[in-house]
């Protein structure tokens, strides 16, 4: 952009919508179109599904995708920069077991940042994405007591490896994981520079708080069963509802909404369209599990919530979003217990508020970054205060 343009007449009606569709500022990661969904640099969603996840995250923070041998390149240097400092297992050895995955995952990340942190954006953000794999990990193994006999961390494996042989589930498919896995990470990595998560992220590095305290508080953003946990919530419906027969799923679907409760996995702030993330989850539901019972029931809602929801016309997007199909993914591969479901969107999200941070405090304004965050609220009506 070179030129003083208006983009936007604010007025009253803008107020205490959640500064829905009110500029901000530039994303030079992804941005999100009503009806294609998201794009990373520039590249539609449904192009990238099947890469791995390291050139995603190459592109990410280089806007531009790897060559093979930079691709090669990049996988090494994370390598290097996987280790977790000691200390880490301490620290979650010590948490309620009983607290959620995704308050693990926040102090973890809180913790990684007290333990080391170099203070250069860029190389904290690196040095996150890659020791991501073994800290979801270990906060999946000491959750459940698994503590004895952890496989040593392997940096030279790629990040889903390097979970994946963490976690060392007994009688799954180990292949079938990785392959969810890693597409449930690209898909998942970046959504425009407007979503709760990322924009909470930003406005706490414009403090120039590190990119862990950063982080730590855009997984918090992340947590709420309105954004990234609703994946969590998704399959804890999609199980409650238990059947794929249409009409039971309609009847279950119209008393939720009833009983006034989110048809969780519907809907979007942005997306006026199926999330094609949704649809690519779908694509790869029906090559592995067809006949899973789940994937027949996201089946059945993809095709009846859409037409129950639109006829309430208060709600822009009757559609599915991106988390009506993940859940069914990750149980059929093994992992059974939906609480731990938001923590693999707080993992590949790592990748893309990680990237919008470096941009925000080392690239934009020539480099200056962009200062702190600091928007407007207007006074209440000064009359109220004499009513009471
Ligand atoms: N089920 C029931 N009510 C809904 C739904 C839905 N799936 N989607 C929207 N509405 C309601 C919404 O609560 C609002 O009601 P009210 O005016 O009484 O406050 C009304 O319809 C208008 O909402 P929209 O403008 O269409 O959507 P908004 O931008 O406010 O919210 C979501 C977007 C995603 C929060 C909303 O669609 C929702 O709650 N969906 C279900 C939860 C979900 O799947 N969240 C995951 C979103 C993806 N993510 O990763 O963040
Ligand atoms: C996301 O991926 O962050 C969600 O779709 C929510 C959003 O974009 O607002």
């Amino acid at each position: 952009m070179t030129q003083k343009e208006s983009l936007l007449e604010v007025t009253t009606d803008h107020l205490n919508t959640g500064l829905r569709g009110i500029p901000v500022g530039t994303c030079r990661t992804s941005f999100v179109t009503p009806t294609e969904g998201v794009h990373y640099c520039g590249y539609p969603i449904t192009e990238l599904a099947s890469f791995k996840p390291e050139d995603i995250i190459y592109l990410l923070f280089n806007k531009e995708l790897p060559t093979p041998e930079q691709s090669a390149a990049f996988c090494d240097e994370l390598a290097v920069r996987g280790a977790l400092p000691d200390g880490m297992e301490a620290v979650l050895n010590s948490l309620p077991k009983d607290g959620h995955p995704m308050d693990w995952l926040s102090i973890g990340i809180h913790t990684l940042g007290m333990l080391e942190t170099t203070n250069d954006w860029n190389e904290d953000a690196l040095n996150l994405v890659a020791r991501m794999p073994r800290l979801m990990g270990l906060i999946f193994r000491i959750r459940e007591g698994r503590t004895n006999d952890i496989p040593a961390d392997d940096p030279s494996g790629t990040l889903v490896d390097r979970f994946v042989n963490t976690l060392d589930l007994i009688g799954v498919d180990k292949e079938k994981m990785r392959q969810v896995i890693s597409t449930y990470l690209v898909l998942h990595m970046d959504h425009g520079g407007g979503n709760l998560s990322t924009f909470t992220g930003k406005a706490i590095a414009s403090g120039k708080a590190s990119v862990y305290s950063s982080m730590a508080g855009a997984m918090n953003a992340l947590s709420g069963p309105l954004h990234g946990r609703a994946n969590q919530s998704c399959l804890e419906f999609v199980l409650k509802v238990g059947t794929s027969d249409p009409d039971k799923v309609e009847a279950f679907v119209r008393g939720e909404l009833a009983a006034k409760r989110p048809i969780f996995g519907f809907g979007h702030a942005v997306l006026r369209t199926e999330d094609p993330r949704a649809t690519a989850q779908f694509e790869l539901g029906a090559k592995i599990c067809p006949d899973d019972e789940n994937f027949k029931i996201i089946t059945a809602l993809r095709e009846i919530a859409p037409r129950v929801l639109a006829e309430n016309p208060k709600i822009s997007n009757p559609n599915a979003n991106v988390d009506i199909a993940s859940g069914a993914l990750l149980y059929h591969i093994g992992l059974k217990d939906p609480t731990y479901y938001t923590t693999f969107f707080g993992w590949a999200r790592v990748a893309g508020i990680g990237a919008q941070i470096v941009d925000e405090r080392a690239v934009m304004r020539d480099g200056k970054g962009t200062p702190i965050y600091r928007p407007k609220y207007i006074a209440e009506d000064q009359s109220l205060r004499h009513i009471e």
